[in-house]
């Protein structure tokens, strides 16, 4: 498929697709959204299978055709770029350090919420993992999502007493993965920010204020 610009293929109901689109609206560019209705299954569909074959979103579709998928992947052509409004880090040093943040807030954080999510919905039996493989859901590992997610919020609490961004100084993309972590754990799991975690609400306050989390 060719096209002509970029082109991203999202859900509204999908937190991946959420990152991506902030990234896109903190860095202020113009990329055209094409919605995936995953309720009705269109991932599966042979036209969408033909973008994606995992069956998932978000995916970027580049004017040759090519398409990128995987959040950090999708992020990572968007600031080479786009260099403008940086938000993968600078430096040597700031890069690696949104790099690993970026990665405890997704395997702690994001990761902890979707096993809660996908081993206990009545629509995902059956999906328990997202992608082209069909996996029966766990219910066990319910009660455990719910405890990794208290530790990540306390984790996380303790990490932003001692500075203004998850990463350190500046907002970036481990804000981002953050963000979308707390909010999909307060909607989807019904876990909030606990009452007592004074700097992750100071900081969740302030981050989800930004124009860009409304995209
Ligand atoms: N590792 C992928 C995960 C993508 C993913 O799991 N996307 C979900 C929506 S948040 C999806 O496409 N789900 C389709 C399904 O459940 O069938 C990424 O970084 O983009």
């Amino acid at each position: 498929m060719t096209t002509s610009a970029p082109v991203l293929y999202e859900s509204k109901a999908s937190p991946n697709a959420r990152r991506v689109r902030i990234f896109i609206a903190e860095k202020g560019l113009e990329i055209p959204l094409r919605a995936v209705d995953l309720g009705n299954k269109e991932q599966f569909s042979p036209a969408y299978k033909a973008i994606n074959p995992r069956s998932q979103v978000p995916a970027l579709v580049l004017a040759d055709g090519t398409t990128i998928a995987e959040v950090p992947a999708i992020w990572r052509y968007l600031e080479e770029e786009f260099p403008r409004h940086p938000l993968l880090g600078t430096t040597a040093k700031t890069r690696a350090l949104v790099a690993m943040w970026e990665r405890r807030a997704e395997l702690d954080g994001f990761a902890a919420v979707m096993e809660g999510v996908r081993n206990a919905v009545e629509g995902l039996k059956g999906r328990a993992l997202s992608g082209p493989h069909a996996y029966e859901q766990i219910p066990e590992l319910v009660g455990r999502s719910r405890q990794r997610v208290a530790n990540f919020f306390a984790d996380f609490d303790a990490r932003l007493a001692s500075v203004p961004f998850v990463a350190g100084d500046a907002f970036s993309a481990a804000d981002i993965t953050t963000l979308v972590t707390v909010d999909f754990a307060a909607g989807a799991l019904k876990m909030p920010i606990p009452a007592g975690h004074a700097a992750l609400q100071r900081w969740y306050d302030e981050v989800s204020a930004r124009p860009a989390t409304k995209a």
